[in-house]
């Protein structure tokens, strides 16, 4: 196929926005928006003169398959589309035979891009805002909240994710498979080593709970691998919601000799070289998650959506020019990423859309595509349902301004930002014991998209209102939220194997059972989670230390 069924708006060509749609489908989909923010869209949408549409969809639309492939750390300029210097043909192909998403928001940093993507909330009230959930927390993503692969799931839907989850690894509650996936192969934690699959020494790969022995295969052929393999063996008979987080391009900074030989041109410094060998190695993946979808005959019914959790690192190898900053940074290099997303025959074909969209309505926007419900009836979801204006060509919805935060990489050094149509506020606080420290920018969007040009002196009453926006959307975040912590607490270590140390959901179950005296399960469970430090990981970390002294005393005077 191939040809979208309508012209499209912002497309190369700068063709006449759209006003056809299909309505039978649009219908479906508002009787089905029960989220304040989706009824939100639908009011806003109805509100301007847009002529009818002129076909109707079949009467039963088949649902469409969902693929959802997230890079880790890409620099915004760092793929094909974009002009960049590592090629990138499978990323460049969805961008080609789809949609460019030009202005992609999400978190700064990790774990609250991939909490807003998978909730469709505000990572600032789930508490996951300011950091990354590291190895030596407990917390995770809240255990009964609605999520897109339980809202898949309940439609019918397969449901699996092959990849680093990074939401939470301590409790069996916190497990992708306790969100809505019926199958996880993947790691729990970030920064987990390609080929060792280890994260602060413990095992960290995993399938559905139980570890997973692949020492010594590269973390990205793995990924490859399992999603084909979901794909091939995937019951036939349900449409499916993958999601593939890669590990790449972020750290620790490994690829395959060979890849590494193809970018032998490119420098060494800042782990260029390697970087862009991880990037080949995640489209290499791409291309081939892509031509299983073409060998089953399935490209045409399955939608798929290409982003970064956030932007790329400089000190890692990333480039994200023209935009100013950085992964864990307020500007907007740190927070507008590379994207695309693909549906032959319902998006254009080459398009451009232009509007902001933000990894909060990725949920919505997808439920509302696939006709799929979401269960909020309390009106958490704070994402608004763009498919409407992705799919046929409807104004964008009014939205209100979307607020940013990052404690990385430096704990009380906090980045906040917030857009409200053309303005963009970044402040840059520096918390001490005594005294804290704001420096504040404004800048104008749409005329300086580089943030070169600070205006905020020129506006008083403009930072003025944005810094109470700021103000307001911190109150919200819980007492027991995440702030920067990025070392452990001294005499933490970790479990030898991550999987096993998850402790079982059977006894977290508040029950009067489970409260005094401690059940039996309970003290056993505890004993095991004392032997997880295994005799072999005292002995491999003594080695360490044992190096790292005698590297000490090879420098020392
Ligand atoms: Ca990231």
């Amino acid at each position: 196929m191939g040809r979208p069924d309508f012209p499209f708006f912002d497309c190369d060509h700068h063709c006449e926005r759209a006003r056809t749609g299909d309505a039978t489908l649009g219908n479906d989909f508002m009787n089905h928006a029960r989220s304040r923010s989706l009824l939100l869209a639908a009011l806003v949408i109805a509100a301007p003169a847009v002529t009818q549409p002129v076909w109707a969809a079949p009467e039963t639309p088949r649902r469409p398959n969902v693929v959802i492939l997230l890079a880790d750390d890409l620099g915004f300029a760092d793929v094909g589309f974009r002009g960049g210097a590592i090629e990138t043909p499978a990323i460049d192909r969805l961008a080609a035979e789809g949609v460019i998403l030009e202005r992609f928001y999400t978190a700064p940093i990790c774990s609250p891009t991939r909490a807003a993507l998978l909730t469709g909330r505000d990572p600032m009230e789930l508490g996951i805002a300011y950091d990354q959930i590291h190895p030596w927390y407990n917390g995770g993503l809240p255990p009964g909240a609605e999520s897109l692969a339980k809202a898949f799931q309940r439609a019918g839907y397969q449901t699996a994710l092959v990849g680093k989850w990074h939401l939470g690894h301590t409790q069996a509650h916190q497990t992708p498979n306790a969100h809505g996936f019926e199958h996880f192969h993947g790691h729990l934690h970030t920064n987990t080593d390609y080929f060792l699959h280890e994260r602060e020494g413990g095992h960290d790969l995993q399938e559905n709970g139980r570890s997973v022995d692949a020492t010594g295969r590269y973390l990205t052929h793995i990924q490859a691998e399992e999603a084909v393999r979901f794909l091939e063996e995937r019951d036939p008979e349900k449409p499916f919601l993958l999601y593939v987080p890669f590990t790449a391009p972020h750290s620790p900074m490994q690829a395959p000799e060979a890849t590494l030989a193809r970018y032998a041109h490119l420098p060494k410094k800042n782990y260029r070289r390697t970087y862009a060998a991880m990037v080949h190695e995640m489209d290499v993946a791409i291309a081939e998650i892509l031509a299983a979808l073409d060998e089953q005959g399935l490209a045409e019914d399955t939608v798929v959506l290409f982003f970064s959790d956030n932007g790329g690192f400089y000190a890692f190898g990333a480039d994200n020019a023209p935009l100013r900053g950085e992964k864990g940074q307020a500007f907007e290099g740190g927070i507008r990423v590379a994207a695309a997303i693909r549906w032959p025959g319902k998006l254009p074909v080459g398009g451009r859309f232009d509007a902001r969209m933000s990894v909060l309505d990725v949920f919505p926007t997808l439920a509302s595509a696939a006709a799929v419900e979401i269960e909020d009836d309390d009106g958490k979801i704070d994402g608004i349902d763009l498919w409407p204006a992705l799919g046929s060509g409807a104004p964008v919805p009014e939205r209100g301004p979307l607020f940013f935060a990052s404690e990385i990489p430096v704990p009380g050094l906090i980045q906040l930002g917030v857009i409200d149509g053309d303005w963009k506020l970044v402040q840059v606080v520096r918390e001490r014991q005594t005294e804290t420290q704001v420096r504040t920018l404004l800048f104008h969007l749409s005329e300086d998209e580089s943030e070169e040009h600070d205006v905020a002196a020129k506006h008083p009453e403009i930072v003025e209102r944005l810094a109470g926006e700021i103000r307001g959307w911190r109150s919200r975040h819980p007492m027991a939220g995440y702030r920067g912590t990025l070392v452990a607490h001294p005499g933490w270590v970790a479990p030898y194997d991550w999987a096993k140390a998850v402790t079982p959901g059977e006894l977290l179950q508040p029950s009067w059972e489970n409260e005094l005296p401690l059940p039996r399960a309970l003290v056993d469970a505890s004993k095991e989670r004392g032997i997880l430090i295994s005799e072999e990981a005292v002995q491999r970390i003594e080695a360490k230390l044992a190096r790292e002294r005698a590297g000490w005393e090879k420098v020392a005077p």
